[in-house]
C-alpha cells in the first residue's frame, strides 16, 4: 500500500475501494412524510419470484440473514429520514468476522474521514495506514443505488453463494459513517437457488471506464426496469485509488441540481446528509465487477431525470446522463 503517495482529493476514494457505511438529525420532516405518502401508493410488488425485504427506519439494515442463490430481486424500503444505499462486500475468505471489519476497516475509515473534516491531513492518512492489506481483496459484486428517504428502491442481482456483507457509507451531517453507526449487515447467500427467471428489461444501460453511460432514454412516463450491463469495471486498488462504476437513478428540477448532484456523489467532497435540495434518488445498480449484470426498476413520471455513477467529475466521464420524461 502506498499511502504516502495519497492525496486528500483522493483519499475518500479509498473509502468506496474498501467498502464501506447513523442516526437521523432532523431534516426536513414534513417533505420526508409528502415523500412517505407518496411511496406508499406508488410502490409495486415485483412480479412473482424472489423477494427480499429489506428495510431501514434509522442506522440499520433489517434483512433476512440468510438468502438463496441466483437471481434475487432486493426492495429496499428507506423509512429513515437519510438517504442510502446497499454496497455489498465479498471480503477475502477468513477476515469475514464482523468485529474485525468493524476495528480493523471500518474504524480508521470513520476515523480518517473526521480527521480530514478538521483540516487534518496527515492525522486522516496516517489512519488510513492502519488499513491491512487484505482490504485489496474485497469485491463488490452489486448492490441497490441511492435511494431517497421515504422511498422504495428495488434491484434485481444475481449472487453466488458466500457469506457477504450490506453496507451504506454515505455520512452523517456530523461525519460519522453510516456503516460506523449501525450499516454493516451479514448475510449468507444459500447453496439453494432461488429459481427466479432474470428479468426482462425495457431499457438497457451499458457502463464502461472507455465510454461511460450508452443507452436510449425512455421519454414517456412508466414503470421499467433497466438493465445495467457492466462492460468493465476500475480495477480496485489502495495503490490507485480508484473508484468503480454504478448506476443511480435522480430525478432533479433545474440545471443548478445537476452542480449539486455532481458534487454530492463525489466522495472527496463530503456525500454527507442532508443530500441536496431538489434531488429525489430513486435506486439504481452498485458497483459490480466487469463482464456482470444487474436490473433495477423505476416509476417514471413527467420531469427530469439523470443517471449518475457515484464517481468525481461524473459529467466529464460521460457518466451523468440526463433525460426527460414528457407530459
Ligand atoms: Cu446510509
Amino acid at each position: 500500500m502506498k499511502f504516502q503517495k495519497t492525496t486528500l482529493s483522493k483519499v475518500p476514494v479509498l473509502l468506496y475501494v474498501m467498502a464501506i457505511v447513523t442516526i437521523s438529525f432532523l431534516q426536513s420532516c414534513k417533505s420526508d412524510q409528502k415523500r412517505k405518502d407518496k411511496t406508499e401508493a406508488e410502490i409495486e410488488t415485483a412480479a412473482g419470484g424472489n423477494v427480499i425485504e429489506i428495510v431501514t427506519e434509522t442506522m440499520e439494515f433489517q434483512m433476512p440473514d440468510t438468502i438463496p442463490s441466483g437471481w434475487t430481486t432486493w426492495r429496499y424500503h428507506n423509512k429513515s429520514n437519510q438517504t442510502h444505499f446497499i454496497l455489498i462486500d465479498d471480503w477475502p475468505d477468513n477476515k469475514h468476522h464482523i468485529d474485525t471489519i468493524r476495528q480493523k476497516i471500518l474504524k480508521p475509515i470513520n476515523d480518517a474521514m473526521l480527521l480530514f473534516d478538521q483540516g487534518k491531513v496527515k492525522e486522516g492518512q496516517a489512519e488510513f495506514g492502519k488499513l491491512p492489506v487484505w482490504l485489496n481483496q474485497v469485491k463488490f459484486p452489486g448492490g441497490v443505488g441511492l435511494i431517497s428517504p421515504g422511498l422504495t428502491a428495488e434491484t434485481t442481482m444475481n449472487l453466488n453463494p458466500g457469506k457477504y456483507y450490506a453496507e451504506c457509507y454515505i455520512r452523517m451531517e456530523n461525519g460519522m459513517v453510516h456503516h460506523i453507526m449501525g450499516m454493516i449487515k451479514e448475510f449468507v447467500v444459500m447453496e439453494e437457488d432461488s429459481n427466479l427467471n432474470e428479468p426482462t428489461a425495457d431499457y438497457l444501460i451499458d457502463i464502461s471506464t472507455e465510454k461511460g453511460m450508452i443507452w436510449e432514454p425512455p421519454t414517456s412516463a412508466g414503470t421499467y426496469t433497466f438493465l445495467v450491463k457492466f462492460i468493465d469495471q476500475i480495477e480496485y486498488s489502495l495503490e490507485t485509488s480508484i473508484v468503480g462504476l454504478d448506476v443511480h437513478l435522480v430525478k432533479y428540477r433545474n440545471e443548478t441540481d445537476l452542480e449539486s448532484l455532481e458534487k454530492w456523489v463525489d466522495f472527496a467532497q463530503g456525500m454527507k446528509e442532508p443530500a441536496p435540495e431538489g434531488l429525489t434518488f430513486l435506486g439504481g445498480v452498485n458497483d459490480m465487477p466487469g463482464g456482470s449484470k444487474g436490473y433495477f426498476k423505476a416509476i417514471l413520471k413527467p420531469g427530469k431525470y439523470a443517471l449518475i455513477s457515484e464517481v468525481p467529475m461524473a459529467s466529464e466521464k460521460n457518466l451523468l446522463k440526463t433525460f426527460e420524461i414528457g407530459e
